[in-house]
């Protein structure tokens, strides 16, 4: 890193020591602020701790310490006894206070309003309100800093390609644990591109995605003048949707979902004769928004915790409690997203075997195969394990170097900073984060220092929990966005979350009773079994009650997915 070097040079050609915050000495989430060039102060403001670091806890934060469980407890326990969370989840009382526990122990480690971007390590009106930037959850390492790091590690951090090589290239397919099939691999891709827009013109700390959330832009535009191409502008509905065109299992969901907007268009308009286009648009979007955070956390993140605790949605769990509905994607939250050892090496559908090559931009796939095959296909298809190491597929080896490259760029803190920031002990050695030998003695060469260890390299390395898709700094980092990013939604605030916002009882109902199974049964052909992961043995048919519709039960038609495609050509 030239630029850096040259300006600690110049500093020191100055006689000023290096900028005294670079070594992060305030603790417990204290502020840093400089004060002249060689000294500086440490802001314990509300962390629960004093001193000149912020290192001493008062009483009630010394006995919170103290009672308080580690996270690796925590998971124990909600991954084991089986029987007794089968009780607990019976009794609504105990069932909504741990969830309210849940949403709240999170949440809270998520700065609302947001503070920081890539540009701002210091709270600014400008990082505060361009929206046009991910935020951060930790500032940038300053520029004026010893090392890329801080004061940690080398003066300058091991070749990418070589990271990416050695310890993240799949070697052989290993499956994740949990089961997780591609089913929820291309629901994670097609749910996240709508708030994981990087705008790579301006760089990578910033985004395409003004709403920072669940808006699904990805389903109705980016704006409103592309939302107006794509309505029908009658009874609510949409023509045709944005192509996602890259995979087929992209294109799949993107079919599923507007299906489903016309679906809920006319039952809306059953309800409501009386209203116009507009209103019927709208009120559709808004309740497919919840429909998509109701499955989000009770199917998809569900699935992912492997908790026997049954998660639920329900916005007013959260109505006593203080809690800010707004949200902003930060930068951080991207980085560890980047799942790419969930893809497998070739794509079954039906009785045909595609490798990555035939399958990117080939939307042939779902019509030649018809959208309840690839439904079918891929709910029985294994996804990788994510943590462990060298399960990054080569088709995409390329986005993992990015990532590597792109976090630099940005100037991302060590993955120990990130692990203090959420609540986590640091990693004393490489040997602890990855728990075995190999990998860890070839990255302690690397990095010289575990204190020097990448974010989005360590999230990939780290030992998995037992018999888990991630490693613990994925769950404990990846969690208090998400909970913050869905629960934060405009339509989960009291003054929205009520029938009327969502045309009524059936409106609302509809978000309440939605899930996976239920959104594939009311837009497929034959209502094929799915789940977001493998079943043993696998049903053929889903039995669940669903209510059919004009369009419910169609598959593919290619004559009119080309008449809705054509529309945009
Ligand atoms: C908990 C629940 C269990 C958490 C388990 C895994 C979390 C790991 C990563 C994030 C998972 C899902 C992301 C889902 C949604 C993102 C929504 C963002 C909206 C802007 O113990 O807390």
């Amino acid at each position: 890193m030239l630029l850096p070097c040259a300006l600690v040079a110049a500093l020191l050609a100055a006689g000023h020591a290096a900028n005294p915050c670079c070594s992060n000495p305030c603790q417990n989430r204290g502020v840093c602020m400089t004060t002249g060039f060689d000294q500086y102060e440490c802001d314990c403001t509300r962390t629960g701790y004093y001193g000149e670091n912020c290192t001493t806890p008062e009483f009630f934060t010394w006995l919170r310490l103290t009672l308080k469980p580690s996270p690796n407890t925590v998971h124990y326990i909600l991954t084991h006894f089986e029987a007794a969370w089968s009780i607990i989840n019976n009794i609504p009382f105990l069932r909504d206070a741990i969830m309210r526990y849940v949403l709240m122990s999170r949440s809270h480690l998520i700065d609302s309003p947001p503070t920081y971007n890539s540009d701002y390590s210091y709270k600014s009106w400008e990082a505060y309100s361009n929206l046009s930037y991910y935020t951060r959850s930790l500032p940038p390492v300053g520029l004026d800093c010893p090392t890329p790091m801080g004061v940690k590690g080398k003066k300058e951090l091991p070749d990418s390609k070589l990271i990416v090589e050695k310890f993240l290239l799949r070697k052989k397919f290993i499956p994740d644990p949990q089961g997780t099939n591609v089913m929820f691999t291309f629901f994670a891709q097609h749910f996240t591109h709508q708030f994981f827009k990087t705008d790579h013109k301006k760089g990578p700390g910033f985004t395409k995605a003004l709403g920072h959330g669940v808006d699904l832009n990805h389903i109705y535009g980016e704006t409103l003048e592309r939302q107006l191409k794509l309505r029908l502008l009658k009874d609510g509905k949409l023509k045709y949707q944005e192509v996602f065109g890259l995979v087929p299992g992209l294109m799949m969901y993107a079919t599923i979902w507007l299906r489903e907007h016309n679906r809920v268009c006319d039952i809306l308009k059953q309800e409501h004769p009386e209203w116009d286009d507009e209103q019927l648009f709208q009120t559709s979007r808004l309740i497919l928004i919840g429909e998509t955070i109701k499955i989000v956390i009770e199917d998809y993140v569900q699935h992912l915790s492997g908790y026997h605790f049954k998660l639920k949605f329900d916005p007013e769990l959260l109505f006593s409690q203080r809690f800010q509905y707004q949200n902003r994607i930060a930068a951080e939250f991207n980085t560890l997203y980047h799942w790419h050892p969930l893809l497998p090496d070739t794509f079954q559908i039906h009785d045909q075997e595609y490798t990555f090559q035939q399958f990117l931009y080939n939307n042939s796939i779902m019509l030649e195969h018809g959208l309840s095959h690839m439904v079918k296909s891929f709910s029985k298809q294994s996804a990788g394990r994510v943590a462990g190491g060298k399960n990054f597929p080569a088709a995409v080896q390329k986005v993992a170097k990015a990532s590597i490259d792109q976090s630099r760029q940005m100037r991302y803190q060590s993955l120990n900073e990130y692990r203090k920031r959420f609540m986590l002990k640091p990693f004393k050695s490489f040997e602890e984060l990855t728990g075995e030998k190999e990998m860890a003695a070839e990255l302690e060469e690397l990095y010289g220092d575990i204190d020097a260890m990448e974010l989005y390299p360590g999230l990939l390395v780290e030992k998995p929990r037992p018999g888990a898709i991630f490693g613990e700094t994925m769950v404990e980092i990846g969690a208090p966005f998400s909970l913050k990013g869905l629960m934060g939604n405009a339509i989960c605030s009291p003054e929205y979350w009520k029938p009327s916002t969502f045309g009524g009882k059936v409106g609302f109902e509809i978000i309440n009773t939605a899930s996976l199974q239920k959104l594939i049964c009311n837009n497929v052909k034959g209502c094929p079994f799915t789940a977001f992961h493998i079943l043993n043995p696998e049903p053929t048919e889903a039995t669940i009650n669903v209510s059919t519709s004009k369009t419910a039960m169609e598959d593919i038609n290619p004559t009119l997915l080309l008449k809705e495609r054509s529309a945009e050509l």
